[in-house]
């Protein structure tokens, strides 16, 4: 009997120390809790086409592509993946895959083409179009409301977001978009990549609006100042994310039931040595970069180094702006892609004038160690994985931010767009971060979705057509634009509908990619 006992309990120890050294990186979807959102993402310019249909006018966006960008090399979004046209199709594509939500953004200026007063109907009956298919499909639309492509006409009129004129049109367009879709749209966010909109639109200048001044800016702007208008720019959107927020909770959520969130690309950073400047240096990078934002939502303020290292170039709050401002946001959203490691560079901040890159006060890199990554826009086409990094991130939300609840908008992974359709890279990298996401979870973090970017190859904001993150390609040499699913769209939808991560074929990921063949994703 006692024998017995002993070989049963010895079994159970053999076969918990091999489920426990196998399983390290086996999971499905059903670890994650339940109502855990797993989707994909698009913007409006990136992927729409139909540029000059049907009533839309330029954003800034068009204008930053038609100009001779050496970014996007030429090309552009007029027509991009037509899902303007094509949004049935790409539906049907998003129901077979398993989707359970879509993350795409309403183009401002389809909507309303003057970017305030009458609304076009045809871009409403576009997105009523898109919003029902969606709906039909049970997948779940998250919109938002401004991804890099404010109505030229604004730009125009008073200069956009460095004008507080702004605030009121973009809570009108809010306001429009509430009306028309909330009913069906649960999830607005006023903002994609705010921080990076801010800095690479008015500091850097290679992304719209293209300001900047001499000496900061990757190309020469022909107009802008890279010292003030960052910060006033982030200013004015803050204040106009808080007030679309605080319409929506006066006026429609109590019947619409939805929520309201901001989005912010973060590039965790994490000190490139021990010593304690680069250890401060990191934190304050974090400060400049995330906490620009979500400090402000909560807490009300600036982060302190920013208020000490910009000065008076960093505008205040009033007392009233403070109190609307903080916890507006139901949630954040974070796009993730890289880590950066930062090395201090406080000497720099005897040197005037000075930008916002440069009240950061830090040298960063992609890499450890690779000098020559340093400072550079992104490695060239795939990106080295750090799926630590996004650990890391939803840490800074959960110790220092009251761990509000969180999305992860983007992640994926960026190849050279061609035919091969065997995405591997892409594979692993969502492979990676799925795994690591669902540790955060079980350490606390209050992570709700994950959205890897992008649904299609879309017109991509660092090169045009040169490289593309999509589950599908799109044939852009064929008229209809076909879209063909990759090896990623495949290992996704068998994700999706609960196929396990396994070390014995099936989806499994092991860290020999190469020698993992189709049929092994397939079987
Ligand atoms: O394509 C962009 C997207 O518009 C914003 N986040 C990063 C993506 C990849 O560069």
């Amino acid at each position: 009997m006692l024998q017995k006992e002993c070989f049963l309990k010895l079994l159970l120890l053999v076969v918990s120390l091999v489920v426990a050294a196998s399983g390290a990186d086996k999971f499905s979807r059903q670890d994650f809790p339940p109502g855990f959102v797993f989707g994909a993402g698009t913007s409006a310019y990136q992927v729409e086409g139909a540029a000059n249909e049907d009533g839309r006018t330029p954003s800034i966006m068009d204008t930053w592509a038609h100009s001779d960008s050496v970014i996007t090399s030429g090309a552009n979004g007029d027509i991009a993946c037509d899902q303007y046209h094509k949004y049935k199709e790409d539906v049907q594509l998003m129901a077979e895959m398993g989707l359970d939500a879509y993350r795409f953004s309403i183009s401002w200026s389809r909507l309303i083409p003057n970017g305030r007063g009458p609304v076009n109907p045809k871009g409403l009956q576009y997105y009523n179009n898109l919003i029902n298919e969606l709906v039909s499909d049970g997948i779940e639309p998250h919109v938002t409301l401004h991804h890099f492509d404010l109505p030229q006409a604004l730009e125009d009129e008073y200069g956009g977001w460095i004008s507080q004129n702004i605030v009121k049109d973009f809570v009108e367009y809010a306001d429009v978009c509430y009306r028309m879709f909330g009913d069906r749209v649960k999830y607005w966010t006023t903002f994609n990549e705010a921080n990076i909109f801010s800095m690479a639109g008015y500091d850097l200048g290679f992304l719209p609006p293209t300001r900047c001044s001499s000496p900061f800016g990757y190309f020469n702007c022909t107009r802008g100042d890279s010292s003030l208008e960052p910060y006033l720019a982030a200013h004015n959107i803050l204040l106009s994310h808080a007030s679309a927020t605080r319409l929506y909770r006066k006026k429609y959520q109590n019947i619409q039931k939805g929520y309201v969130g901001l989005n912010l690309l973060s590039f965790h950073s994490v000190p490139a040595t021990n010593k304690t400047e680069d250890v401060i240096a990191a934190q304050r990078t974090n400060d400049f970069f995330m906490g620009w934002f979500v400090e402000p939502l909560v807490h009300g303020d600036y982060p302190e180094v920013m208020k000490k290292n910009a000065g008076s170039r960093l505008p205040s709050f009033t007392a009233l702006e403070s109190q609307r401002v903080k916890g507006s946001f139901d949630f954040f959203g974070v796009n993730f892609y890289i880590a950066t490691y930062v090395k201090d560079n406080s000497e720099g901040l005897n040197i005037e004038p000075r930008d916002y890159k440069a009240d950061m006060a830090v040298e960063w890199q992609f890499t450890q160690g690779n000098a020559s990554s340093t400072n550079r826009l992104l490695p060239s086409f795939e990106i080295p994985l750090t799926p630590w990094g996004l650990q890391g991130v939803l840490e800074l939300f959960k110790q220092n931010y009251g761990n509000p609840p969180v999305f992860i908008h983007e992640n994926g992974q960026r190849t050279q767009r061609n035919t091969t359709l065997e995405d591997w890279p892409r594979i692993q990298c969502l492979q990676e971060h799925i795994s690591v996401l669902l540790d955060t979870v079980r350490n606390g973090s209050n992570v709700k979705g994950y959205f890897t970017w992008s649904l299609l190859d879309v017109f991509e904001l660092l090169d045009g057509f040169r490289s593309g993150y999509g589950l599908y390609y799109v044939d852009l040499d064929d008229p209809e634009l076909r879209r063909y699913p990759k090896l990623s769209a495949k290992w996704y939808s068998r994700f999706l509908k609960g196929g396990g991560i396994t070390p014995d074929g099936g989806i499994e990921l092991s860290s020999n990619w190469s020698s993992l063949s189709s049929a092994q994703v397939m079987k």
